[in-house]
């Protein structure tokens, strides 16, 4: 122990002492909590339970190097972690096992996400920043097992660019100089995921402070490390990635997951040279142990043999760490046996008091609503069928009391006293009413932003021109526009596949790395997930990314990360996190099987939670860009690949024009048929409008241009009033992104109240597209099949003056 001995020497020995024991009396609060935490869920008490046992010792290591200001992004075995960092109390812990649905009982997620998905709250209530530098922050954990890798790159390259970047200085609500290290932790198994090899790739290639422990206790569930990884070792087949002299890369150390002086100088070395030198680390914590199996769900003694077992079992890090204690005379046996004896009956206590805290608001409403059913079965003429739901829910109430059983038993009541009117039933629709609300508050709250940032109040500024305004090439509008947001907003970034030196594929950003150099406008290798990853981690320091995914056929490299982790972030923190990402795409409409993709039904079910824009031209785009950039809410952007040549007046307010979200337009206007489309389409659909039109057929053109928010303002249904025939067009599958529109249009807006006509929807082939212009005419929606599709509609509604073609 030779760093820590020089340390001891600095210090008094009780100092020291205390230090140890205080340690010692974490890990064992933590263990109790595992062994409690498991019987819980076992009793029925939670629906299911995941711990951190075995890996104790090592977290403690990493929070004694852990400062304020850095950042956590890691896996549900972290609780020893949390705990000592003081971010997470073993009573909020048990509050999450059972599911309190309070976000000051379980400040981590509101009782949203399942146990030991530890996170931090960087919102004030009211969506504000607080202080992230004053604060030990977690990102919140998601359960994709290396699902936390790609932010991690974000959240330690945020460090990279407050230190770099002086025009940030200021900030220093998010970052001391840049100084902050991102921790980030993963299981051995899980290193499997091409998630884990990309972020060490592009950690390595960026050179930033983060510093990633994996926990080994070979096993993943009960599959062994030889089915999971090369020379069952991931840190020597990861030797090519230690930096050398003449070479950047990784400081990789290896250590044991029991031995406590070998941990601390292997994280006081790690924290040293990532937080100075801005070098990323690889801590590999080998020999953990698991002693209660992986979960709840099963058991280990299925799978790990009786010697593997017996290792396990003498090679627990409190055993080791307790024999380290007393081997240095730090302490004796029964001062431990004590501090253990003390943490059981102090977790005992605090898991007791969750329980309670849990249950009492629930306890009160099972009275109310009991009381009231209670009424019902003296009123009724079903009072003896109402009986027995009321000795089911008194049953429940016993066993299990939650709020499942009591709309239960209310709705199940309710249907018996149909056409009966008794003054407990309207209190019972009351008091069911209320608690919907309740409710909805606490299941279902902050998908968006609440704040006063979201970006639905963003205020709508059109685009303004010169008399004698110049008709430019779109890219070029977009590209100046780019040039006043990254003015104005010094936080702001972009990057992504030949983003930088070269400005875009279509050059969108051409010049804008000479003018802002290489920190604001850059290159990424190809390895979408991670791009994600930088912009979901930047976004949650502070910064406003900007993250282009080249083509939007390929985004489901980083989809999973769209949808686990960004879409799902506001939400699963109820409000107390997020991401305002922009990431910027292209698609729709070139030729082949890949680059013409519109797999809008895929994007829009798979980020609620996120905007999701579709603008027909680049001043639409540009407009999108400068509302978000004024907003704090994540989005996706789709560009129309064919669009960057397009001629556009060029406005004379950029950076300033704002296109509102959820708010589609009318193109042309129609009485005889809606159409309704978005993107590429929208060109399409307008020719064949006017070829329609040469046979006395009027269609309403609306452009969407906004699929997530979708019509907030009913704009559809006026036009339909009018037309009384829709039509929904696309280049999606059949039932993709048109089933949503029809289902948003005839149900939320009652839209089959004024159909003469049934609803179509006209798209591409569920095939991909064919290749080349007759691959794309007949795979795609052209003029001629949005004509004969309205035509036939037409000829149904009045075949003498639209005759058969
Ligand atoms: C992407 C993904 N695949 C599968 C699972 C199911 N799963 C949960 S934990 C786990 C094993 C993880 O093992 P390891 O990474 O070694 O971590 P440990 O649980 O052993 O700490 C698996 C397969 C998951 N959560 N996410």
């Amino acid at each position: 122990m030779s760093a820590k001995t020089q340390e001891i020497n600095e210090i008094t020995f009780e100092d020291f002492q205390s230090a140890v024991l205080n340690d010692y009396r974490i890990i064992c609060e933590s263990r109790e909590t595992s062994l409690m935490g498991r019987r819980e869920v076992l009793s029925g008490k939670g629906s299911f339970g995941i711990f951190g046992d075995g890996k104790e010792l090592a977290q403690i290591a990493m929070a004694r190097c852990f400062k304020k200001g850095d950042f956590r992004s890691g896996y549900y075995r972290d609780q020893t972690f949390m705990i000592a960092k003081g971010e997470m109390s073993i009573q909020q812990f048990f509050a999450a096992l059972y599911g309190h649905a309070d976000i000051n009982a379980e400040p981590q997620s509101g009782g949203r996400q399942m146990v030991a998905h530890f996170s931090t709250q960087s919102l004030n209530e009211d969506g504000s920043w607080k202080n992230l530098t004053k604060q030990n922050n977690s990102a919140s954990d998601i359960s994709c097992t290396a699902g936390q890798m790609p932010r991690l790159v974000g959240l330690a390259q945020a460090s990279k660019i407050y230190r770099q970047n002086k025009d940030l200085s200021t900030r220093t609500e998010f970052s001391n100089k840049g100084n902050e290290i991102a921790w980030g932790t993963i299981g051995n198994a899980s290193t499997s995921e091409g998630h884990f090899f990309e972020a060490l790739n592009a950690a390595g290639v960026l050179q930033i402070p983060m510093v990633i422990s994996i926990w080994d206790d070979e096993y993943g569930i009960s599959v062994h490390s030889r089915h999971q990884t090369t020379k069952e070792n991931i840190s020597e087949i990861l030797k090519g990635f230690q930096r050398d002299k003449k070479k950047k890369g990784y400081e990789i150390i290896k250590v044991k997951g029991w031995d406590y002086p070998a941990l601390i100088n292997a994280y006081e070395k790690a924290e040293k040279i990532a937080r100075k030198e801005h070098i990323p680390v690889m801590i590999h914590v080998v020999e953990m142990t698991q002693p209660q199996g992986h979960s709840t769900s099963g058991s280990h003694e299925r799978y790990k043999s009786k010697e593997r077992l017996q290792w396990e079992d003498d090679f627990d890090c409190i055993k080791m760490f307790g024999k380290w204690i007393i081997n240095n005379n730090i302490s004796n046996q029964e001062e431990l046996d004590e501090i253990r004896k003390v943490a059981k009956k102090k977790v005992s206590t605090y898991k007791n008091a969750a329980w309670k805290a849990y249950q009492t608001p629930i306890v009160a409403e099972l009275q109310t609503a009991s009381n009231l059913i209670d009424d019902l079965i003296s009123q009724s003429n079903n009072g003896v069928f109402i009986k027995s739901i009321k000795e089911q829910l008194d049953l429940d109430a016993k066993l299990n009391p939650n709020r499942k059983n009591i709309f239960t038993a209310i709705k199940a009541t309710l249907r018996l006293t149909l056409g009966e009117n008794y003054p407990a039933k309207e209190k019972l629709k009351q008091i069911l009413d209320q608690w919907n609300h309740e409710n909805q508050d606490r299941y279902s709250s902050h998908l968006h932003s609440e704040s006063e940032w979201a970006a639905k109040k963003v205020k709508e500024v059109a685009p303004t021109y010169d008399t004698n305004a110049e008709e430019v090439d779109g890219r070029i509008i977009l590209k100046d526009n780019f040039d006043c947001i990254l003015n104005s907003y010094p936080e702001s970034l972009v990057f992504g596949e030949d983003s930088g030196q070269i400005g875009g594929v279509n050059q969108g950003l051409e010049g804008m790395q000479e003018k802002y150099g290489e920190l604001r406008v850059s290159d990424t290798g190809i390895r979408e997930a991670t791009i994600l990853g930088q912009g979901i981690g930047m976004a949650m320091r502070g910064l406003r990314p900007i993250a282009e995914v080249q083509y939007l056929d390929y985004l489901l490299y980083c989809f999973q990360g769209m949808s686990d982790d960004l879409a799902t972030l506001h939400y699963r923190t109820k409000g107390r996190q997020k991401a305002p990402l922009i990431i910027r795409t292209r698609g729709h409409r070139l030729e082949g099987i890949w680059h013409s993709g519109s797999p809008m039904g895929m994007i829009l079910n798979g980020l609620r939670g996120m905007n999701i824009l579709v603008p027909r031209n680049m001043t639409k785009a540009a407009g999108f860009y400068n509302t978000l950039m004024a907003s704090d809410e994540p989005a996706l952007v789709i560009e129309c690949l064919n669009g960057y040549r397009l001629k556009e007046k060029m406005p004379n307010n950029l950076g300033k024009f704002k296109t509102p979200l959820g708010i589609p337009e009318i193109t042309r206007e129609g009485k005889d048929i809606t159409i309704v489309t978005y993107g590429s389409t929208w060109r399409i659909v307008s020719k064949a409008a006017e070829e329609l039109a040469k046979l006395d057929i009027h269609a309403e053109v609306i452009d969407i241009q906004s699929l997530l928010p979708f019509d907030t303002n009913h704009l559809i249904i006026k036009s339909l009033k009018k037309t009384s025939r829709i039509l929904f067009v696309d280049e999606d599958v059949p039932g993709g992104a048109t089933a949503f529109m029809l289902q948003k249009v005839m149900e939320e807006q009652k839209g089959f109240f004024y159909l003469d006509s049934k609803p179509q929807t006209l798209t591409a082939k569920a095939h991909r597209p064919a290749y080349g212009e007759d691959g794309d005419y007949f795979s795609k929606p052209n003029t001629d099949d949005i004509f004969d599709k309205v035509y036939a509609m037409m000829h149904e509604v009045n075949p003498s003056k639209y005759p058969a073609v």
